[in-house]
């Protein structure tokens, strides 16, 4: 007896899965990092997100960056979420209501048709503008994509370069530990400690309906975030001396490898613009000078208040390898410590944790203090892939793969066992599948 083939009873495959979780968290115009948790458009997920959405829809993929350019505001600065105004108010914390953008940042030039956050997140976007339009160059050129972005993107580096150098050593500073991306990462704990708490009373927290507590930063962190934001936002988002300024290797490398980006985007648009070159090896020239700590053989962040090296060894510190300018012998030491005892990649970890598997603060689940998550192992194993490790690198994208796959995407996972925490679905996660895929 013939057996049908039934293609409805075969499982999808993890690139259908992938397109399926994108397709499910597109609006429209961009795409939300997760439908419960976080129902609006945030900066740097839609810079990953575009990477991996080129694959399926380089349209969509630039119109996901379009978006976010699009609520830009005039000083330059790309603010870290631009909300969806069909979003009920209580759906997420800290709401427009608190950010107040069009009216606390009317000097620094917030858009007026658009609510958004006033802080910004690590510059990703003009690598992912790069990507995309090389996924679809002649679409990219038909719609002026690279044309309309590119300014846009000049405008917002100047603004980090010369409004965020807070400590006048050529590193941008980052002023709330959102800004970072890694909100509640152990490296924050001592700058943070400065920072007086807003009160419980004063706010409600609406990413634990989503989450479980154990996975997510505690009250007292988000006291700390609240005080942070507020301050800023009563200052008119004017940026000077505040209460926290951290340089850190992420942000800062992620800058100069949006430049070395830049430079190929002006290439294409027939203006040169060896500037651009010469700024990202002077960011990573800068990096090595005040970032670099020999003992711990990786990047540190430095606490600009208090004049020193923050000693705690968080996986931003690793992402620098990215730069194709870093002296061979400082990669080298790099990938030493990827794989050995702090991180374990290839050994005790088949995916780098968010900070180190011996610090004092290790916690296999709570968000940024230990979980590995899929964007910085993306970055890590375009980093390894770069300085000729190709036997790690493809160990690392095997595991990534599998992990998005097992986990449903998730936000992040437990970095021994890859359990999956925080939500599934993510958007990030299953963008940067897709990438790896092609
Ligand atoms: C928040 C959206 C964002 C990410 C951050 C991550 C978390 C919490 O979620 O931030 O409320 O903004 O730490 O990196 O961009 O996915």
């Amino acid at each position: 007896r013939e057996i049908a083939y039934d293609p409805a009873a075969a499982p999808p495959s993890l690139q259908v899965r992938a397109a399926q979780v994108l397709e499910g968290n597109w609006t429209g115009q961009s795409t939300v990092p997760s439908r419960g948790l976080y129902p609006h458009q945030w900066s740097w997920d839609s810079a990953f997100i575009a990477i991996g959405l080129r694959h399926l829809s380089p349209l969509r993929a630039q119109t996901e960056l379009e978006t976010l350019l699009a609520a830009q505001w005039a000083d330059g600065r790309i603010p870290h979420i631009v909300f969806n105004p069909s979003v009920p108010l209580d759906a997420y914390f800290p709401s427009p209501d608190f950010w107040r953008s069009s009216a606390a940042g009317r000097r620094a030039g917030a858009p007026r048709t658009v609510q958004t956050s006033g802080i910004v997140q690590p510059p990703v976007h003009a690598l992912a503008a790069w990507l995309v339009h090389l996924a679809d160059p002649g679409l990219s050129r038909a719609r002026g994509f690279l044309a309309r972005a590119y300014p846009r993107l000049a405008a917002w580096h100047a603004y980090l370069l010369h409004r965020r150098d807070l400590g006048g050593g050529g590193l941008v500073s980052v002023v709330h530990p959102w800004e970072q991306g890694m909100d509640n990462s152990p490296c924050w704990d001592r700058p943070l400690s400065r920072v007086a708490p807003a009160p419980a009373r004063s706010f409600r927290r609406a990413d634990l309906d989503h989450g479980a507590p154990e996975d997510r930063p505690t009250d007292l962190d988000y006291g700390r975030y609240v005080r942070l934001a507020a301050d800023y936002r009563d200052r008119g988002y004017a940026d000077g001396p505040g209460d926290f300024a951290v340089e850190d290797p992420a942000f800062n490398a992620l800058l100069a490898a949006s430049e070395y980006a830049l430079a190929r985007i002006a290439h294409e648009l027939g203006a040169r613009d060896p500037a651009r070159e010469a700024r990202a090896e002077r960011l990573t020239a800068a990096l090595v000078e005040r970032l670099w700590d020999p003992a711990a053989g990786m990047f540190l962040c430095r606490d600009v208040r208090a004049g020193e090296l923050i000693p705690e060894r968080g996986v931003s510190g690793l992402v620098p390898l990215l730069l194709p300018s870093l002296p061979s012998d400082l990669a080298a030491t790099l990938v030493r410590t990827v794989c050995g005892p702090h991180f374990g990649l290839g050994g005790t970890t088949r995916l780098v944790p968010s900070y180190d598997l011996l610090g004092d603060a290790f916690d296999p689940h709570r968000y940024w203090r230990g979980p590995a998550w899929f964007n910085t192992n993306w970055l890590l194993e375009r980093g390894l892939r770069l300085h000729g490790e190709r036997g790690r690198a493809d160990a690392l994208r095997k595991g990534m793969l599998h992990t998005a796959g097992a986990s449903g995407f998730a936000e992040y996972v437990d970095p021994y066992t890859a359990q999956a925490c925080g939500v599934t679905g993510f958007g990030w996660s299953a963008a940067l599948t897709l990438d790896l895929l092609h």
